[in-house]
């Protein structure tokens, strides 16, 4: 039996959540287009006879800008730590130097591979080319190139991974994938339609608090806090006549009854609560800490 731990780091956008749900054959982590989309780190726990491997996505790396920020980044460092293998996710397309120089600024101590993402539609001398300016570089135990959005090379990369993972018996007990409550995949899926539905700077401005889930007998009743920083921004987030937010609430319920196998009634409200974001006391509320 091979147990251990498999953190995912990379700069935003690189497809870290992707590739988590990609090895874990579920959706547990939302995904956008948009950078800043993960701000937690999130755990899915892999179970096999064979093994039990346990993953974690986490934030993008950035320079933060605000407490929130930093918050995320202690995200990041809190999975530099417990690691048994790091996964060094690249986009293709992204700047290989500047991707390099956050893997150097990392110091991990633990092994690493560079995975080269996204490599659907590139041509084959691209992807060698990636190939060659990470294999040699010091952190680097392995590279590997993969698309998760296709899961090409995705067997590939697990029998790689187990490798690397330390003979012991599992962490985790029972059928759990992950170690977080429902209630913050709830949030999390409302937040992830924000980031589809809404422009510019409102999914930044945003977080999504899940104050109440109760089962009742034919359906799960949810309500949940849309958090803004601006009045503009809550009439932004409502839309004309109310239609933007009922169109939020129709395609997050769809989303979460998936999710829950269940149907589900679902509730939105919009509350402002300037400079969230920067307060501690606050992010500590919604979840940062
Ligand atoms: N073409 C292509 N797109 C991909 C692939 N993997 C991820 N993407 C896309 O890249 C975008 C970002 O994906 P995410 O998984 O959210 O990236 P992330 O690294 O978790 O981003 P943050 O949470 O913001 O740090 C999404 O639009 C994905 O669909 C891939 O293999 N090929
Ligand atoms: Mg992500």
């Amino acid at each position: 039996m091979k147990a251990g731990f498999v953190n995912i780091f990379g700069r935003p956008n690189a497809g870290k959540s992707t590739l988590l749900n990609a090895l874990m054959g579920e959706k547990l982590a939302i995904v956008s287009s948009k950078v800043q989309t993960t701000r937690h780190r999130i755990k899915g726990i892999l179970t096999d006879k064979e093994y039990q491997v346990i993953f974690s996505d986490t934030p993008g790396i950035i320079e933060p800008k605000y407490k929130l920020h930093e918050k995320m980044m202690m995200a990041v460092k809190g999975a530099l730590e417990d690691a048994d293998l790091a996964i060094l996710l690249v986009d293709i397309k992204e700047d290989k130097t500047e991707a390099d120089t956050i893997f150097q600024s990392l110091r991990l101590k633990v092994p690493c591979m560079v995975v080269i993402n996204k490599t659907d539609g590139c041509k084959e001398d691209k992807i060698q080319e990636a190939v060659e300016f990470f294999k040699d570089k010091p952190y680097c135990k392995e590279v590997i190139t993969i698309s998760a959005l296709q899961k090409t090379n995705m067997d590939v990369l697990m029998q790689r991974i187990l490798s690397y993972l330390p003979e012991g018996e599992p962490f985790f007990e029972g059928e759990e994938m992950t170690d977080l409550p429902t209630k913050f995949f709830v949030g999390e899926l409302v937040r992830e339609k924000i980031f589809q539905l809404y422009k510019e700077e409102i999914p930044y401005h945003t977080t999504v608090i899940v104050n109440e889930f109760k089962e009742k007998t034919t359906l799960i009743k949810i309500s949940a806090n849309i958090i803004v920083q601006r009045d503009t921004q809550k009439g932004i987030l409502l839309g004309e006549a109310g239609k933007m937010i009922k169109q939020l609430g129709t395609e997050s319920r769809k989303e979460i009854e998936a999710f829950l196998g269940q149907k589900v009634f679902l509730e939105l409200f919009v509350k402002v609560k300037p400079k969230w974001r920067d307060n501690d006391f606050m992010l500590k509320e919604y979840g940062y800490s």
